[in-house]
């Protein structure tokens, strides 16, 4: 963790400016009828889960190349994330990945107690074989044609729930690889029914207070087809499981140009939106940092979300999941966490009331226009504000590098082999 007296020196010296800005803010926001305080007291308590793999170096099928001081396992990746947390105030939790991060429950919640974070969604994995298994999934895993492997399949999410309880968790995300590669290798109808009866067995596992998240994905490590590939599959399924069965959303995981904050909508009205994986994508699922290629997109998702709050019961799950190649993973992540928060922000500034008298007069160009002001309204006061009165630090990345984390830690933790692809 990073001493508190670099943070506290760094925001001296930092918050006469801070002020100035936050006041300044406060009386423009005081003349659109907004309080600021409660702006700043909604940012206060929102938190985004880090995914457990997004603090190592992440690569791509080509390459990877590993930084410096590179965890060594679950233990050093959570206390990169309780730095991540520590300096934003914004990233409350970690989402882990089995079997990566398999390790006795009451070593886990001792060492999330230390470090002052909680564990979000417990992901599975049966994308990729593991050396002590007995099925490979090659051709598949919730939806192979050949029985124990599925049931493999089958068993490892249950073993993913059976930990997860033990440490607090209350979901479980699903994604498979399942697909083909060439037209005819399989009957989508089949291989989306095999898929179904696994997913149920998982589900019947489930405790009752948690949740199911499946998350889908058009394309890649399959590439002709996926099982669930789009969220009209996926919405099929949480249909078909039943009520504790929710559609996670990947903003990488779809096909350049969709609508993403319509699918939002949808789901939410049909209550099956479960959760995110936020990121950010140029062309396919490049898992670039949320925020950094289309930020307007990430409001106007963050738009829908608002407008969901009213709602007591909705509660869905936010987790960034990207893939950094060419950044320290601490900085992105920090970074990011900062950028979910400033779409809420904005998001939350919208003058609803005026947007709806806009869209029932059929007057295009004004309601755009409404809505476009909470994105065009810098947020940066209230979110460095609420920064510092959490204790974190009003510029998170120059308090790193001033705190020089990576080179302690990269003395500790061996240099790893850059050999391999990431997960991306
Ligand atoms: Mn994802």
């Amino acid at each position: 963790m990073i001493q508190s007296d670099i943070i506290s020196k760094a925001n001296d010296a930092a918050l006469a400016k801070l002020k100035a800005d936050y006041d300044a803010l406060g009386e423009h926001l005081d003349w659109r009828g907004i309080d600021i305080t409660r702006i700043k007291e909604k940012v206060a308590q929102y938190g985004v889960a880090v995914p457990s793999w997004g603090v190592g170096t992440g690569g791509t099928r080509f390459a990877r190349f590993p930084g410096a001081g590179e965890p060594r396992n679950i233990f050093d990746k959570l206390d990169d994330c309780g730095v991540i947390h520590q300096l934003t105030c914004a990233a409350p939790s970690v989402s882990l990945h089995i079997p990566w991060d398999t390790q006795p429950a009451s070593d886990l919640n001792s060492k999330a107690e230390e470090i002052g974070l909680r564990f979000d969604a417990m992901n599975s994995n049966t994308f990729q074989d593991q050396p002590d298994q007995e099925h490979s999934y090659k051709f598949g895993s919730l939806a192979h044609v050949d029985a124990a492997t599925r049931q493999q399949a089958v068993d490892h999410n249950i073993a993913c729930i059976e930990l997860g309880a033990q440490i607090g968790s209350k979901a479980l995300t699903i994604w498979v690889g399942d697909g083909s590669n060439f037209p005819g290798q399989a009957n989508f109808t089949k291989q989306f029914e095999r898929y179904l009866d696994a997913a149920k067995q998982v589900y019947g596992a489930l405790p009752n207070d948690w949740t199911l998240l499946t998350e889908h994905k058009m394309y890649e490590p399959a590439f002709y087809s996926t099982v669930v590939q789009d969220w009209g599959t996926n919405l099929l399924i949480a249909q078909q499981l039943g009520d504790k069965a929710k559609c996670l959303v990947d903003l990488g995981h779809h096909a350049p140009n969709v609508n993403i904050e319509m699918i939002v909508a949808r789901l939410i009205q049909f209550g099956k939106l479960g959760g995110f994986h936020f990121n950010d994508s140029k062309y396919g699922d490049d898992d670039l940092d949320t925020g950094s290629i289309d930020p307007y997109r990430l409001f106007l998702v963050f738009s829908e979300l608002v407008e969901a709050e009213a709602n007591p019961d909705f509660n869905p799950m936010h987790m960034l999941d990207q893939s950094h190649n060419v950044t320290d993973p601490i900085e992105s992540l920090m970074v990011s966490a900062t950028e979910v928060q400033r779409a809420y922000a904005q998001a939350l500034l919208v003058d609803r009331t005026a947007l709806v008298g806009f869209q029932e007069d059929n007057d295009a160009l004004m309601a755009t226009t409404t809505l476009k002001h909470g994105f065009r309204t810098d947020v940066e006061p209230v979110l460095a504000m609420a920064r510092l009165e959490n204790g974190g630090a009003i510029d998170p990345v120059a308090v790193y590098r001033a705190s020089g984390y990576r080179a302690q830690v990269a003395a500790e933790r061996p240099a790893v082999s850059g050999a391999g692809g990431g997960i991306v």
